[in-house]
């Protein structure tokens, strides 16, 4: 399974999304520091929306193999300069939360992920887990088992034991 780190401002969904990409009970809890799973770091949303603060997403950035920055679908303004991507030497992919708001617009939110230079966009609603599998699979790595979650924490299962984690 590929790392990636959750990227966004508060309210965004990044814990929410964790908790579903971790096959775990969805449970509210207010991020206050970066937490560093296997195969998620999840990030507090003041360090997004913080210039200081920013510094230590780009550090962790380092530790991920896969960087998704979140934008929920009710956002009316993204977070994300244009062309932002570029500023990591690592993927950057684009997840849509709150797909399900009544409030929200996706479409609009996809054009300022695309604007922000994210080629790939997931759409999640974490709370019901549509979409989560997209970005599950999209993380998989050769010798992963299909199906299954980040559970604990943990890689999911995989089919051929000498495959290091990453
Ligand atoms: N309807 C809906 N609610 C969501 C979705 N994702 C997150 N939420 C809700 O939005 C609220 C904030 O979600 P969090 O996951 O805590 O947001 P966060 O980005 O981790 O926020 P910080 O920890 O403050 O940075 C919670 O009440 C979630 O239940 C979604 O896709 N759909
Ligand atoms: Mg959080």
């Amino acid at each position: 399974m590929r790392k990636i780190i959750l990227i966004g401002r508060s309210g965004a969904g990044k814990t929410t999304l964790t908790q579903a990409l971790k096959g775990e009970e969805i449970k509210y809890h207010k991020t206050q520091y970066v937490n560093y799973f296997e195969s998620i770091i999840d990030t507090p949303g003041e360090y997004a929306q913080t210039h200081e603060l920013g510094y230590a997403l780009a550090l962790y950035s380092y530790e991920a193999d896969v960087v998704g920055l979140l934008l929920s679908a009710e956002e009316p303004y993204s977070l994300y300069p244009p062309n932002i991507t570029c500023m990591v030497n690592r993927e950057v992919v684009g997840i849509i939360t709150h797909i399900d708001s009544p409030k929200g617009d996706p479409e609009r939110a996809e054009r300022w992920l695309l604007l922000s230079g994210c080629r790939k966009i997931f759409r999640v609603n974490s709370t019901t887990g549509e979409g989560v599998s997209d970005i599950l699979d999209y993380l998989k790595e050769d010798g992963d088992a299909p199906g299954g979650s980040c559970r604990n924490g943990l890689d999911v299962k995989k089919q051929n034991p000498q495959k290091s984690n990453k």
